[in-house]
């Protein structure tokens, strides 16, 4: 009879490269290592250390997927995803970190910057020197980015850019900002421009008091007539087209992490069952704790498996962005189910920091949110199947 382990229950380990399996041992160890003695605190402390962004750029975990002679490490999609996995099972908010600078900020810089703007910041953004930020979301522009105020006006020699921002990870220590506005010279259609720390009338507060997402700073953008040069443009996309470009790739990467945080969860639920006795007997040996823990298995079986399947698409050129809503939707979902559940199944020790499980489900609440909400992925999707679309 063929072996079932479950802990990998479709050899998903069997289905990776070498390459792919020594990059997702290194995260691993990376974050085992370095960020799971920390995060405890800094969720409890709502603190975002700097240095992590340095430590990840060491190990090659920053622009994974950049060619080297920028820094990156030009390796495979399916490669970020596993990186994405190894770090969310430690904490959502340091995946964030990294996907942010890697998908929302090196991506950009990358597919629609110059040769001047690639190698001005992908290397020091690479290393970790440098912290980037995505700015997107306003106040009144959230699950419909259409409707962002932000305007770039020009000038005799460059842009003046006035608006703000809302939500944004990483802002207020970030020295590099991607932001999005629309454009006077370009027809009022959406540009990306990359801002500097530091410009006149730039500035990016804290939003503090956050309940979800501690380890990972959250700012605003506040833009008021902040002057750059036409260097500042990204001259290779205009339109929506451009920040979804990043998303699609930040939203793919996310729908791998969650799965990490929900392996997480998993498996402090097992050991828990199998180490707690009630009424005679571990928890785990009752119809109901094994029954939640063959749905959790069963979701993060399939969620992993697809994911792949995107990854390899996304690798040959070949993936559509209807996949990663369905696999980005489903993921959070899962994640956030299966976290809820070993909440519960924790008992009293559940809400407690040291089980760990009550972070992770109270941080995939914003995972399920951020990067189009659950809804909205589900719209998405509902367009594609009757080509109706129900925004609007
Ligand atoms: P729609 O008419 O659908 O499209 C406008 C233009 O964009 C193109 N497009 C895409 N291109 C590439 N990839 C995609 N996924 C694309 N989706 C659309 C489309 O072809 C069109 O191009 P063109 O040339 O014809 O103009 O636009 P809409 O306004 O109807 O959009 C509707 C909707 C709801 C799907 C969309 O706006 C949406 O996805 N809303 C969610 C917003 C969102 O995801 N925000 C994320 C902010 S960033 C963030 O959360 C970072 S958190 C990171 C972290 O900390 O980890
Ligand atoms: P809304 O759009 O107001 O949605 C509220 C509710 O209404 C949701 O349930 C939604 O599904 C529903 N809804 C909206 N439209 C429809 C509709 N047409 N039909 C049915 N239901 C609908 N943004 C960035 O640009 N960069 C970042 O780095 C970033 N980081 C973030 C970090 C954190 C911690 C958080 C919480 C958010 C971050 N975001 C970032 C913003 C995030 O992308 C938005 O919060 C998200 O897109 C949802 O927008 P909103 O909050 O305005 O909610």
């Amino acid at each position: 009879l063929a072996r079932f382990d479950w802990d990998d229950p479709l050899r998903l380990n069997g289905q990776l490269s070498e390459e792919e399996r020594m990059l997702r041992d290194a995260a691993r160890a990376y974050a085992q290592e370095k960020l799971q003695p920390r995060v405890i605190r800094a969720f409890a402390e709502e603190e975002t250390d700097p240095a992590i962004f340095r430590e990840m750029g060491q190990m090659g975990l920053l622009g994974v997927t950049i060619p080297e002679e920028y820094g990156g490490l030009g390796a495979s999609y399916v490669a970020y995803g596993l990186v994405a996995r190894e770090i969310e099972r430690v904490d959502s908010g340091y995946r964030s970190m990294m996907s942010v600078q890697s998908s929302l900020v090196m991506y950009p810089i990358y597919a629609y910057g110059t040769e001047d703007q690639r190698r001005k910041y992908l290397p020091k953004l690479a290393s970790g020197e440098w912290i980037g930020c995505f700015g997107l979301t306003e106040p009144d522009a959230g699950s419909d980015p259409a409707s962002l105020k932000t305007v770039a006006k020009k000038t005799a020699d460059g842009y003046v850019l006035t608006g703000s921002k809302m939500w944004i990870s990483n802002a207020p220590i970030a020295d590099v900002f991607v932001v999005w506005a629309k454009s006077e010279a370009h027809g009022g259609k959406i540009k990306g421009f990359v801002l500097e720390k530091g410009l006149k009338g730039l500035s990016a507060p804290k939003i503090a008091g956050k309940l979800s997402l501690r380890a990972s700073i959250t700012g605003e953008i506040v833009m008021e007539g902040v002057e750059v040069g036409e260097d500042a443009l990204l001259p290779g996309v205009e339109g929506l087209k451009g920040p979804f470009g990043c998303l699609n790739r930040a939203r793919y990467g996310i729908a791998w992490g969650v799965m990490g945080a929900a392996e997480f969860c998993f498996h402090a639920a097992r050991q828990y069952g199998l180490d707690r006795k009630q009424f005679d007997k571990p928890l785990a040996q009752t119809q109901l704790y094994q029954l939640k823990l063959a749905n959790m298995l069963t979701d993060i079986t399939l969620g992993l498996q697809a994911a792949l399947q995107v990854g390899r698409l996304m690798d040959e050129a070949n993936a559509a962005p209807e996949m990663i809503s369905l696999i980005k939707r489903n993921n959070c979902g899962k994640a956030l189910e299966a976290a809820r559940n070993a909440r519960d199944m924790h008992g009293g020790n559940g809400i407690s920091e040291s089980f760990q499980v009550i972070r992770h489900m109270v941080n995939l609440e914003t995972v399920n949110t951020y990067e189009g909400t659950h809804d909205v992925h589900a719209l998405i999707l509902g367009r594609a199947v009757t080509g109706l679309q129900a925004f609007y």
